[in-house]
C-alpha cells in the first residue's frame, strides 16, 4: 500500500503524532477511505496513557488511532460493494473462543479479541486501509454521511438495551398498559455517550433524565428538549427528585455517584455500568445498600461493545433521527476538524459532545 497520512500512538505508552508512512496491515477484499472518523474518551485516554489494556499490532512499534468511522468504498475485490458505497467498519475482530466464533465478539469469553485503534489492529484514523468485508456493515442511506459516524458509539447504546431487554425479563417489568408509560430511566453523564442512551431510553418510552454534577450550556439543552429528555445538575437539586428510578444507566464510572443514584432504584430496577474510569475514586457499598439490591430484585449488569446487528440497528435509528428531528441529531456533532488542525486531541470542553475528523 501507498504511503497514507496517519494518526498514530505508541501503546499503552501513549502520545500522538501525525506521520505519512506506508502501513503494514492486514489484507482485505476492500479499500476503505474515512469521510469522518470520530474521537471520543477512550482516544484521549489511549494518548494520555491512562489506559493499561491497549497494545500495537505484533511487530509494529506503533498503533494507528480510531475506531469510530464512516468510510466509502474506494476499491473493492467483493462483488456486493461497489466503489462509492458507504460504510462502517467494526471496531472488534474475532479471537478464538466459541463467542467470537459466532459473530458475539463483543460477548468474547478469553479476552482474545482484537480492537482496531485499541487493542492489537491498527485503526481507521487514516487517508485508506484495507478492510476485509466481513467486518463492515453497509450504510444504505447516503443521507447519513455525516451522522453515520455516531453509528459506533450507538451500536454500544444498542447492544445495552439488548441486555436490559433480557433481564428484565426475570420479572413483569413494563407499566400496568404494558408500556414504559411511567417509567423512569436516568443517564448519569453528559458525554456523547450519555446523551445518546437518554436518547434511546426516551425512544423506547421511558420518561428520561440525564444528569451531571454542573450545568450544561443552552444548546445542549435545546438539544435534550428537542428529543424530549431533562436535564438536572444534580450539585444544586435534592436528589429527592430522582426518586423512582427503573433503569439507570451510567456513562461516568465514578463509584460514588452510581452508588448515590442506585439506592434510588425501585422495585426490580436495572443498572447499567458502562462508564469506566480505572482513575476514579473508590466508594464504600454499606450493608444497607446490599440489602436494597437484594430485597428489591435489583439487576447490576456491565456492558461493552456491540455486535454486528446493534450497528445495524444504529444505522436505522439514526436514519429515523435524521428523518425525523430536522437536523437535531446532527447538532451532536459539534466540532468538525480536518487533519490539518492542530490539537485535535485536547481535552474535551464539557459543551463539546462529539469531535469529529473530516477526511475529505
Ligand atoms: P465522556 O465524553 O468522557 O463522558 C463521560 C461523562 O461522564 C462526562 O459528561 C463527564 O462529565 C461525566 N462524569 C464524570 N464524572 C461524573 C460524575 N461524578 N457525575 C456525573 N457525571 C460525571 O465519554 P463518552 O461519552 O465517550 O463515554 C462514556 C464512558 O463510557 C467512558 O468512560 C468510556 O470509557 C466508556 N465507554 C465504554 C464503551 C463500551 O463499554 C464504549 C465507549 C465508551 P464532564 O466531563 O462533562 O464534566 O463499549
Ligand atoms: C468502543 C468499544 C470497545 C471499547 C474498548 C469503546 O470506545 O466503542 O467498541 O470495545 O472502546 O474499551
Ligand atoms: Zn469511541
Ligand atoms: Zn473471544
Amino acid at each position: 500500500m501507498e504511503p497514507v497520512t496517519a494518526f498514530v500512538t505508541n501503546a499503552p505508552r501513549g502520545g500522538v503524532n501525525k506521520v505519512r508512512t506506508e502501513i503494514e496491515d492486514d489484507p482485505g477484499d476492500l479499500i476503505l477511505k474515512p469521510v469522518f472518523t470520530g474521537i471520543c474518551g477512550t482516544d484521549r485516554s489511549i494518548i494520555a496513557g491512562s489506559l493499561s489494556f491497549p497494545f500495537n499490532p505484533p511487530g509494529s512499534d506503533y498503533l494507528v488511532l480510531g475506531h469510530e468511522a464512516i468510510c466509502r468504498v474506494y476499491d473493492s475485490q467483493n462483488s456486493r460493494y461497489r466503489v462509492g458505497d458507504l460504510v462502517i467498519p467494526m471496531v472488534r475482530r474475532k479471537g478464538k473462543c466459541i463467542n467470537c466464533r459466532m459473530g458475539r465478539q463483543d460477548n468474547c469469553s478469553d479476552g482474545d479479541k482484537r480492537e482496531a485503534g485499541v487493542t492489537g489492529k491498527h485503526g481507521f484514523m487514516r487517508e485508506l486501509f484495507p478492510e476485509s468485508s466481513e467486518y463492515v456493515v453497509r450504510v444504505p442511506d447516503l443521507g447519513l454521511e455525516k451522522v453515520g459516524v455516531l453509528t459506533e458509539p450507538l451500536k454500544n447504546v444498542m447492544k445495552a438495551f439488548e441486555v436490559f431487554d433480557r433481564i428484565s425479563q426475570r420479572s413483569y417489568y413494563p407499566s400496568d398498559d404494558y408500556s414504559m408509560n411511567g417509567k423512569n430511566a436516568w443517564v448519569i453523564g453528559t458525554g456523547s455517550e450519555g446523551f445518546l442512551y437518554s436518547m434511546m431510553a426516551r425512544e423506547r418510552g421511558f420518561e428520561t433524565y440525564i444528569t451531571n454534577r454542573h450545568p450544561i450550556d443552552e444548546n445542549r439543552l435545546e438539544i435534550l428538549e428537542k428529543f424530549g429528555v431533562n436535564f438536572m445538575d444534580y450539585s444544586k437539586s435534592p436528589l429527592e427528585s430522582a426518586d423512582n428510578i427503573d433503569l439507570l444507566i451510567d456513562t461516568s464510572g465514578d463509584p460514588s455517584t452510581v452508588l448515590r443514584f442506585a439506592s434510588r432504584l425501585r422495585h426490580n430496577g436495572v443498572l447499567i455500568l458502562f462508564g469506566t474510569n480505572e482513575k476514579a475514586q473508590s466508594a464504600p457499598m454499606s450493608g444497607s445498600f446490599i440489602d436494597h439490591v437484594v430485597e428489591k430484585n435489583i439487576s447490576i449488569v456491565g456492558s461493552v461493545d456491540g455486535a454486528k446487528m446493534h450497528y445495524e440497528q444504529a444505522i436505522s435509528q439514526l436514519m429515523k433521527w435524521h428523518h425525523s428531528n430536522g437536523n437535531s441529531i446532527e447538532s451532536l456533532i459539534t466540532n468538525i476538524k480536518t487533519p490539518e488542525n492542530d490539537n485535535l486531541f485536547e481535552r474535551r470542553d464539557v459543551n463539546n459532545i462529539k469531535t469529529v475528523i473530516s477526511w475529505q
